[in-house]
């Protein structure tokens, strides 16, 4: 068998020359392999490496806050590094307490069970006595909030959809909102084994479904066959779906028995729907107004929908947005006032498309994970309101009912994430970023995160390291070996934390006597027990490393979502507090949040194309996910290279819109509003509708050294909006944000985002 390594977009096939890897080749096993793995060994990602501890200059000589970013890191040698941080960490837990140490440390890092950073973070900072902790996350804050109070977990949710086969045979119309991307489902946390949304969506055209995409862009869904495609304002689902659900009610359509025996607070919510609460009927007409699709195709929709078996699906987007969580009741609604939730074909889906997982036809049981201790300190934020703690010490939020009050943060311990990439409002970011005492950040390359820090660890690479790669769900357990030595003197994060925990007396505790190799053969053998109750026999760790890989795809036993609910709804209640789906929530209804009351509602976001402010800046904004990389990941690779403008990430706009501006293909352009302005490179296409502006994320945050807040790689998180979807989630609104374009200056400023930071020596 070959050598195989995993990441989240895929398994490859390594070759081997001289002890190590000179190529990466698609896994045989994948029907549609993803081409952004093939370039991890590229030396234009190599040369990015970071091969030796640094600290900023500024830091080293007396700790200054300012110059974080600006000042050049000094070269240390390990035993330097970790004194160091271990000093840091030491007189920040002697003067002001785990309380003041902020240890969220979001973000992807890479696949593999055991060398996974954030679990290793979060264990390392347990066995010092705790940590400032982040809940939910960016890619569904508002869902992860909402969806336990009306459905379910999302996690449980998600690995339950109805499989791909089942909606072959039985789904004859998909209506879906922010279509079924592909290119997302190129991934999954933990490694996409077997890439089956390409194939799941042609087979379901070839068998007669018909696909409708309501989406602000058409090119989110590729069935192979022709299907409609209904362009809707930005954020304004929710106003479509509710005139749905009134043409349904108005004609008589809805499912008034499955209403009553499984859904609680129907006729509530129809008091707002036909206006009897507010005097607006959310009839077709009135949506209109608000999203732009005509009233009669609506109508007409409706009627489609309750005449056959449809499946409704959103992305996860529509909730990265104001008022995020409104879509998702709204869907919800919809589909329960259909009636076919639990039907086979039929009911909703969370995001077809947003990852591999969802519509997966295997069992599922938990892989090997590293146990995370245990955290005493009880002081958390939503996870998107980084900038807010830091910037308000002590301040109130609300979250999920309760009110909370922000931490003083002194130190920040990030590894295996980028919030550089991730966060809203990037130039807010950078005025919060000086708050702290100390940054501390592991990484494997110079990202903007790295460079923005005082301490700086180089850790090792997937390729660099023993690991297992297993994602929920997917068909294979694959066992990891390093293929490449550690780039200059890189270590493991294990490797960092447990010196560090051993620096600080809490070596045993972190460790429990255990090294790399006596962990990986732990946990393994742990989670193959749970495999086994899940009827999943696997070998045992030594056949396995001998094997390269095992088959976990066995059928699950329920491939219809909600299928057992729908059956028998008191036998197999919902983990709601009536077990019923939750038109109208208590106990959403009783936190009493202004933005966000006990059913699903229209409301106007901050930003929107409809809104009197889009005079000064009249395009919305969408900063999706990219096609050639996972999220800031390998952005220097040649995939992610030859994807850009000019060396600048492309901004999708509609013909008319660049007309307007007297734009052409292909020239740089300033994107801008008040918030703060990138270049970017002009991209046209007719498959984003007029009036909005698509810049995926994930070009390496490149801020000009002058003070000009100009971005010059094209990084979209200069301009999104950081407030919260709504009091109650917090979540992370990015697809929230109106922009305006321009022509760049005649002489932009060439982009410095992949060239090493200032790197000088000791001494
Ligand atoms: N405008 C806008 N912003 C968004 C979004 C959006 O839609 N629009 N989407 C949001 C979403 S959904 C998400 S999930 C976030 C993603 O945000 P992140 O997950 O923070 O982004 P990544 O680029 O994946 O960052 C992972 C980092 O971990 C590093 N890394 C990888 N492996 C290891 C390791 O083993 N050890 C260490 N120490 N480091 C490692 C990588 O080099 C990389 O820098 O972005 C969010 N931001
Ligand atoms: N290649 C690749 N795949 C990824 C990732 C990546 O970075 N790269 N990231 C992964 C992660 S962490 C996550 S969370 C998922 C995210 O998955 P999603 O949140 O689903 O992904 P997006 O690409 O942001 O948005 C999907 C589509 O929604 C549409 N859309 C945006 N706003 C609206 C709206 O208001 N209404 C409607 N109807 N449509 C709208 C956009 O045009 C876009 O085509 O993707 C995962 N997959
Ligand atoms: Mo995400």
């Amino acid at each position: 068998m070959a050598i195989l390594t995993v990441t989240h977009w895929g398994a490859y096939e390594v070759e081997m020359a001289g002890g190590e890897a000179v190529a990466l080749r698609p896994f045989r096993h994948d029907p549609d392999p993803s081409p952004i793995g093939l370039h991890m060994l590229a030396p234009e990602l190599d040369r990015l490496r970071i091969r030796r501890p640094a600290i900023r200059k500024g830091w080293l000589e007396g700790r200054a806050r300012t110059g974080r970013g600006r000042d050049p890191f000094i070269e240390v040698s390990w035993e330097q590094a970790l004194d160091a941080t271990a000093g840091e960490l030491r007189r920040v837990l002697d003067m002001h307490g785990n309380r003041a140490i902020f240890g969220g440390s979001y973000g992807w890092s890479s696949a593999g069970r055991f060398h996974h950073a954030q679990s290793q973070v979060h264990r390392f900072l347990n066995s010092l006595g705790g940590y400032v902790r982040s809940t939910d996350s960016y890619s569904l804050g508002a869902a992860r909030v909402l969806m336990p109070h009306i459905v379910a977990p999302m996690d449980e949710l998600m690995a339950r959809h109805t499989a791909w086969s089942v909606m072959e045979q039985h789904t004859r119309l998909f209506v879906t909102f922010g279509g079924v991307p592909a290119k997302n489902a190129q991934i999954s946390q933990g490694g996409a084994i077997q890439h089956r949304v390409p194939g799941g969506l042609r087979r379901m055209a070839e068998a007669g479904c018909r696909f409708v995409n309501i989406s602000p862009t058409r090119d989110d869904l590729d069935t192979g066959a022709p299907f409609e495609w209904l362009p809707i304002r930005p954020n304004t689902d929710t106003a479509l779906m509710l005139a749905l659900c009134w043409v349904l009610h108005a004609e008589g359509l809805h499912d008034a028995a499955f209403l009553a025996s499984h859904c609680t607070g129907f006729d509530r919510f129809l008091r707002y729907l036909t206006g009897a609460t507010d005097g607006q009927p959310k009839d077709p007409a009135w949506a209109e107004g608000i999203t732009g699709i005509p009233a009669a195709r609506t109508t007409a929709l409706a009627r489609e929908m309750a005449a056959t078996r449809t499946m409704l699906n959103i992305a996860w987007s529509l909730q990265r947005a104001h008022h995020g969580e409104q879509p998702f009741w709204a869907l919800v609604t919809l589909a329960a006032m259909l009636g076919q939730v639990g039907l086979p074909g039929g009911g909703f889906g969370l995001g077809y498309g947003a990852t591999n997982l969802m519509g997966s036809p295997n069992a599922r049981f938990s892989g090997p994970t590293l146990p995370q201790g245990h955290n005493p300190v009880r002081d958390f934020i939503p996870v998107a309101r980084i900038a807010d703690m830091l910037l308000n010490p002590g301040g109130a939020f609300t979250y999920n009912g309760g009110t909370h009050a922000y931490p003083d943060i002194r130190l920040v311990y990030w590894a295996g994430g980028n919030p550089f990439h991730h966060h809203q409002d990037l130039n807010q970011l950078m005025e919060a970023w000086s708050k702290p005492d100390t940054v501390v950040v592991h990484e494997q390359y110079w990202t903007p995160a790295a460079r923005m820090a005082d301490i700086v660890l180089p850790a090792t690479t997937t390729l660099e390291r023993e690991d297992i790669g297993y994602a929920n769900r997917e068909s294979h357990i694959i066992h990891m070996p390093a293929v490449r030595r550690p780039a200059g003197e890189a270590r493991d994060d294990y490797a960092i934390f447990a010196a560090l925990a051993e620096r600080l007396g809490a070596g045993a505790r972190f460790t429990e006597g255990r090294d790399a190799a006596g962990w990986l053969r732990h946990l393994y053998e742990e989670s193959r027990q749970r495999a086994a109750k899940a009827g999943v026999v696997l070998p045992d760790w030594d056949g396995l490393r001998q094997a390269g890989l095992a088959e976990v795809a066995v059928p699950a036993a329920a491939p219809v979502f909600l299928s057992e609910f729908r059956a028998d709804p008191q036998a197999h209640p919902l983990p709601t507090p009536s077990g019923r789906i939750e038109i109208f929530s208590d106990t959403i209804a009783g936190f009493g949040i202004a933005d966000c009351p006990g059913h699903p509602v229209w409301r106007e976001p901050a930003e929107w194309l409809g809104a009197a402010a889009t005079r000064r800046h009249p395009l919305h904004l969408l900063s999706d996910q990219p096609v050639t990389r996972l999220h800031s990941q390998l952005d220097p690779s040649p995939l992610s290279a030859a994807d850009k403008v000019s060396g600048r990430a492309p901004i999708c706009l509609h013909p008319a819109d660049a007309a307007a501006r007297g734009l052409v293909d292909g020239q740089v352009v300033r994107v801008f509003n008040d918030r703060g302005a990138c270049l970017a490179g002009l991209r046209l296409t007719e498959a984003v509708m007029p009036g909005v502006a698509r810049l995926s994320t994930g070009a390496w945050f490149d801020p000009a050294d002058d003070d000009s807040g100009l971005e010059r790689h094209g990084n979209p998180n200069v301009l999104t909006l950081d407030i919260g979807a709504s009091g109650l989630s917090q979540g992370c609104i990015a697809q929230t944000c109106l922009v305006e374009v321009a022509a760049a200056p005649a002489m932009p400023p060439a982009v410095r985002a992949h060239e090493l930071p200032d790197l000088l020596p000791m001494g």
